[in-house]
């Protein structure tokens, strides 16, 4: 069975370890995937938020960092900060692939096995949703390639471009 799923639905009711969340670099919480994980969460979010935010400062763009998940029944969400698309050539490439890698970093040395995937940045940071779906595919499957943790990624997608996307990418993943 393959190592990748793709799914149309709310990220916060999926049977996971972990979420990912599309955050802002202040984890102030928003509008889009953040809005309804904060919601879904309840109020002990924002302050676990609030409290990695007066100890280390911002979470700079690509990196992410992994937290409790409040009401949420997973047993952690990673905020992951991807960039705002500038037109492509502020690294926004890189630094996506950098918010997916980080994040499975993350949930690897946790020793996760089930991860879900929102499409970082595809929403009102206006990463061009093709792109974006390419180098998510691609980042993920080169990480499960050499890594066994985690064991399971799924990419939840809210719309359905989206998802046709991720199917036809998820095609030329062999490899996992
Ligand atoms: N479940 C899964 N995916 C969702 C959900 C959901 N419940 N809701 C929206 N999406 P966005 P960004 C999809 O805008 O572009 C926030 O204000 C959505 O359709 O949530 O990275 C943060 O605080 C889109 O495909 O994130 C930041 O300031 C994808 O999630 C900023 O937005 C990402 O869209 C981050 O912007």
């Amino acid at each position: 069975m393959s190592r990748i799923s793709v799914i149309s639905g709310d990220i916060t009711s999926l049977d996971v370890d972990v979420i990912v969340n599309a955050a802002n670099a202040q984890l102030q919480g928003g509008g889009g995937v953040d809005g309804a994980i904060h919601h879904a969460a309840g109020p002990e979010l924002l302050e676990q938020c609030a409290a990695i935010y007066r100890q280390n400062g911002a979470c700079p763009t690509g990196q992410a960092v992994i937290m409790g998940a409040g009401d949420i029944p997973v047993k952690a969400i990673i905020h992951a900060v991807g960039p705002v698309w500038q037109g492509g050539d502020c690294d926004e490439a890189g630094l996506l692939a950098d918010a997916y890698h980080n994040s499975l970093q993350l949930a690897a040395s946790h020793g996760y096995q089930r991860i879900a995937f929102p499409a970082i940045s595809t929403g009102i940071y206006g990463y061009p949703k093709p792109a974006a779906a390419q180098i998510a595919m691609s980042t993920v499957c080169d990480f499960l390639r050499n890594h066994s943790l985690p064991h399971q990624v799924v990419f939840c997608c809210y719309d359905q471009e989206t998802h046709d996307l991720y199917q036809h990418l998820l095609m030329n993943c062999d490899a996992v």
